[in-house]
């Protein structure tokens, strides 16, 4: 049995995601769960209907439901963290003004895993900024190595699978290897270089190249806001499905030849990225979380410009909250 925890659980993506990991979707028919879901003092009555309700759909396969506020009692035994709860991103506000007010929950968030957690502990960051706040919370739980921390990319990913399927008038099944590099940010870089439509290279599929630099790459880059201005609201089932996506990728070999985007901590990597970021790569897994990072991909000078950029924003973010890692 896996132990889930999920934090945010009041909100609206978690709405979304734990439904989905109940009814198996993240680890299969097999394997049984319990769910641990945690939110702010105060919010224990919605997740209360949030429990209700979980209950209420008698999923074969939910062993229990535990909900409270505190993180140290919430974290006890999980071999599993999703941490979804953060402070969302409201109209015209950009990321980098989160940066100190969420920063602070990953602090307390990693002393209580690293007290709390099963020693099979792996994390998931989807609160943004997801991948700074994946490097403060890998700092603050030093009982875990640094490559059991991800922050999701996975939803950028699948955003751009579409829009090359959507231009080239495949199925979105016949697009592989589409890699984002970098932060979860517009700065971002989807990387249509190495990715293919049915087998071929996706700049032989699609030839209309002014459409890769203005419309795919700021579609892609600017789809969250886009999201925000749409709905009033932020994405939500898209970025559960991304965070069952990026689970589900992790704990089933990946087929050969091919590779998912996820972030991960740098240390040891070929492409020349600085040590200590939390970085989207292309990565590899071999099953039950055992991954590695594609370190063989080629890059053309546009697109190494364009990560450089990325990283230097990593940088930045991580320099801003240098005072809350340990
Ligand atoms: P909601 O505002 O609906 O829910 C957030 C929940 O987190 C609230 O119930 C709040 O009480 C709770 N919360 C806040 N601080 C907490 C803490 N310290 N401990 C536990 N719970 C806490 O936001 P939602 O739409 O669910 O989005 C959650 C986060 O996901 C935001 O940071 C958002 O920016 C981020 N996203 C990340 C994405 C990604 O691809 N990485 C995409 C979607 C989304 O934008």
């Amino acid at each position: 049995m896996k132990r889930i925890a999920v934090t945010g659980g009041a909100g609206q993506i978690a709405y979304s995601l734990l439904f989905r990991i109940a009814n198996g979707e993240m680890f299969g028919s097999d394997e049984e769960v319990a769910l641990h879901i945690l939110d702010l003092p105060g919010m224990e009555p919605v997740l209360e209907g949030v429990r209700m309700e979980l209950n209420d759909c008698a999923f074969p396969l939910l062993h229990e439901v535990h909900i409270g506020s505190d993180p140290k009692k919430v974290f006890e035994g999980i071999n599993l963290a999703l941490l979804v709860g953060a402070k969302p991103r409201g109209p015209g506000m950009e990321r980098k003004d989160l940066i100190n007010d969420n920063g602070k929950i990953f602090v307390e968030q990693g002393a209580a895993l690293n007290s709390s957690a099963a020693d099979d502990l792996q994390v998931l960051v989807v609160g943004n900024p997801c991948n700074t706040n994946c490097l403060i919370l890998s700092h603050n739980a030093p009982r875990f190595s640094k490559d059991r921390f991800f922050a999701m990319t996975r939803l950028d990913q699948n955003r751009a699978e579409h829009q090359i399927a959507d231009k080239a008038g495949v199925p979105v099944r016949s697009v592989k290897n589409l890699c984002i590099w970098g932060n979860h940010s517009s700065t971002q870089v989807p990387d249509c270089e190495n990715a293919t439509v049915e087998g071929h290279p996706v700049k032989e599929v699609i030839k209309d190249y002014p459409w890769f630099e203005n419309e795919f790459l700021p579609s892609v880059q600017k789809r969250g806001a886009a999201i925000i201005a749409a709905r009033g609201k932020s994405s939500a089932a898209s970025a559960a499905s991304a965070a069952v996506d990026s689970i589900r990728s992790l704990y089933t070999p990946t087929p050969k030849g091919q590779f998912f985007s996820l972030g991960v901590h740098t240390a040891g990597n070929t492409y020349g990225i600085d040590t200590d970021l939390v970085f989207s790569f292309p990565c590899r897994s071999r099953g039950l979380g055992d991954f590695e990072v594609v370190n063989d991909l080629k890059w053309s000078e546009e697109l190494r410009k364009k990560i450089n950029l990325s990283e230097e924003e990593l940088k930045e973010e991580r320099e801003i909250v240098t005072g809350l890692m340990v």
